[in-house]
């Protein structure tokens, strides 16, 4: 079983589509261990994209990540890191899948509405980063339904 990290960006916020979006993940099957409603700090902000500290639109991103509220989660089921990230689709809204989050709400790479991670090493730090050990482990009855 695998788990992934998740933000519902200021964009899906203020637009009101955390519903709707977390909703998606949902029906996918994906159980929910974590979630919290926050205000990004600048510090912490930097630590979840310093991998892209030296990029062009890193002050841009910082600015917008902390510009007003975001959700946090944490996701579990088969895959799920994949599973997210074909969720959500390309980081470009304009290259995204039809079907995905970022194509049917999003129009530009600035705005994509959401972060997923894009691997184990990265799922397990950022997971760390955002909720330390605050996860709850928890039975669906559904869960046989779902997992084989
Ligand atoms: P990802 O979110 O699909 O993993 P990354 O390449 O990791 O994409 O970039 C992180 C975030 O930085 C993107 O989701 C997007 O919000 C922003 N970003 C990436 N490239 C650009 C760009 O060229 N201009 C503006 N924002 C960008
Ligand atoms: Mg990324």
């Amino acid at each position: 079983m695998e788990r992934t990290f998740v933000i519902l960006k200021p964009d899906a916020v203020q637009r009101g589509l955390v519903g709707e979006i977390i909703a998606r993940f949902e029906r996918r099957g994906l159980k929910l261990v974590a979630m919290k409603f926050m205000q990004v700090s600048d510090e912490l902000a930097r630590k979840h994209y310093a991998v892209h500290a030296e990029r062009p639109f890193f002050a841009g991103l910082i600015q917008y990540i902390v510009s007003a509220p975001v959700v946090a989660l944490v996701l579990e089921g088969t895959n799920a890191i994949a599973v997210v990230r074909n969720t959500v689709g390309a980081t470009k809204p304009a290259e995204a899948a039809p079907g995905t989050i970022r194509a049917d709400f999003g129009l530009e790479i600035g705005r994509n509405l959401v972060h997923a991670s894009d691997g184990p090493d990265t799922a397990r730090d950022e997971i760390t980063l955002w909720f330390g050990d605050d996860l709850v482990a928890w039975g669906r009855a559904v869960d046989a339904w779902i997992f084989e």
